[in-house]
């Protein structure tokens, strides 16, 4: 078992006091706790060294045509001088991806049972002509490049990663929106059989997300399909997932299925869950607590420091003029 001890959170996402009353006896209905115990006793079926394929980056991927595709060159215009990459081993092992476990230790071994292979992407809403696109063809089309950003969880906890990816806005452009379509709205895959936290209905999945559609075409905000020059693992949204690097990171969904283009601004998963506690919008904003804790530092995951929390995660020259300042 890895130490828990850097890890160990005063307050999670989970718990909104308004929501939900006492964790352990949440968790115990979820079954999370059960989970956590098979996890401690080694089920080899959940270990991530026990699965077949991916032995090259130590992570439960199926080969595929596209791993061709690895490394992707970097984009030397997003880079973060300033503090150090987060070690795959240490950012692999530490997500947040309900749909398996509450308990981000045990996300990546129980992510393994996710099948990635085949994956189809549907597009529909307010767009020219509705469609399909199996991800090998996707990533065939877009071609892949590597930016390094920070990454800000709500919880204040944050990260440095290489992602790969191509930008949202090359996929939308190619999706044709009508000229009515003003928000995009995301949703994730639903597969309660392979994926255990599916199988309550505390949550109402499948998770979904949504940006502004200005938003999703702003030149940062990336569909990853890959981290540190290789596919992307499972317990880090495999193979396809939104990274908005400005927002708190529970904006960027992982297991991506369908993309839909609408009108209005879409409900969220975490605002419909405790919408005092997570906006639409979220960006990261170090002068507007949450209601249960401070924004004004993080800690980094790399080296348990505690840093200052920047505007925008240090990207308001680049987004700043999207925003009246206000947003929630
Ligand atoms: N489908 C889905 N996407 C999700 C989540 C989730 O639970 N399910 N958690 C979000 C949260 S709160 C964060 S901080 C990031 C974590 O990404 P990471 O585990 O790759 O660091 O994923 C986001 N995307
Ligand atoms: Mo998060």
């Amino acid at each position: 078992m890895p130490d828990r001890s850097p890890y160990s959170l005063p307050a999670s996402m989970i718990t909104p006091e308004s929501v939900f009353k006492n964790r352990r006896q949440f968790l115990r209905q979820l079954g999370f706790l059960g989970a956590a115990a098979m996890i401690g006793g080694c089920d080899s079926r959940t270990t991530a060294s026990a699965a077949p394929g991916g032995a090259a980056s130590g992570f439960n991927l199926p080969p595929r045509p596209s791993d061709k595709f690895y490394p992707a060159k970097r984009n030397p215009i997003y880079q973060v001088a300033d503090r150090p990459e987060t070690p795959l081993k240490i950012a692999g092992n530490y997500n947040n991806y309900y749909e398996f476990s509450t308990d981000k230790e045990a996300v990546n071994p129980l992510s393994a049972r996710l099948t990635i292979d085949p994956w189809t992407l549907e597009v529909g809403g307010l767009v020219a002509k509705p469609f399909k696109i199996g991800f090998e063809d996707l990533v065939a089309k877009f071609p892949l490049q590597e930016r390094v950003y920070r990454m800000r969880c709500v919880e204040a906890w944050s990260m440095v990663v290489p992602w790969i990816g191509f930008p949202m806005r090359d996929f939308i452009d190619f999706c044709q929106p009508l000229g009515s379509a003003r928000y995009v709205r995301f949703l994730s895959f639903m597969k309660p059989a392979e994926a255990q936290g599916q199988e309550t209905n505390q949550f109402s999945w499948p998770y979904f997300e949504g940006l502004r559609l200005d938003e999703a075409r702003h030149e940062l905000s990336l569909f990853v399909t890959g981290i540190y020059g290789k596919p992307l693992p499972k317990q880090m949204g495999a193979p396809l997932r939104a990274v908005v690097p400005w927002k708190y990171g529970y904006k960027g969904a992982k297991g991506i299925v369908k993309i839909e283009f609408v009108e209005k601004q879409p409900p969220t998963f975490w605002n419909e869950l405790a919408p005092d506690e997570y906006g639409f919008y979220s960006n990261v904003n170090p002068d507007r607590p949450h209601p249960r804790w401070s924004q004004a530092t993080e800690r980094d995951i790399t080296n348990g420091d505690r840093i200052a929390t920047l505007p925008y995660n240090g990207y308001a020259s680049l987004v700043a003029s999207m925003y009246k300042g206000d947003e929630f």
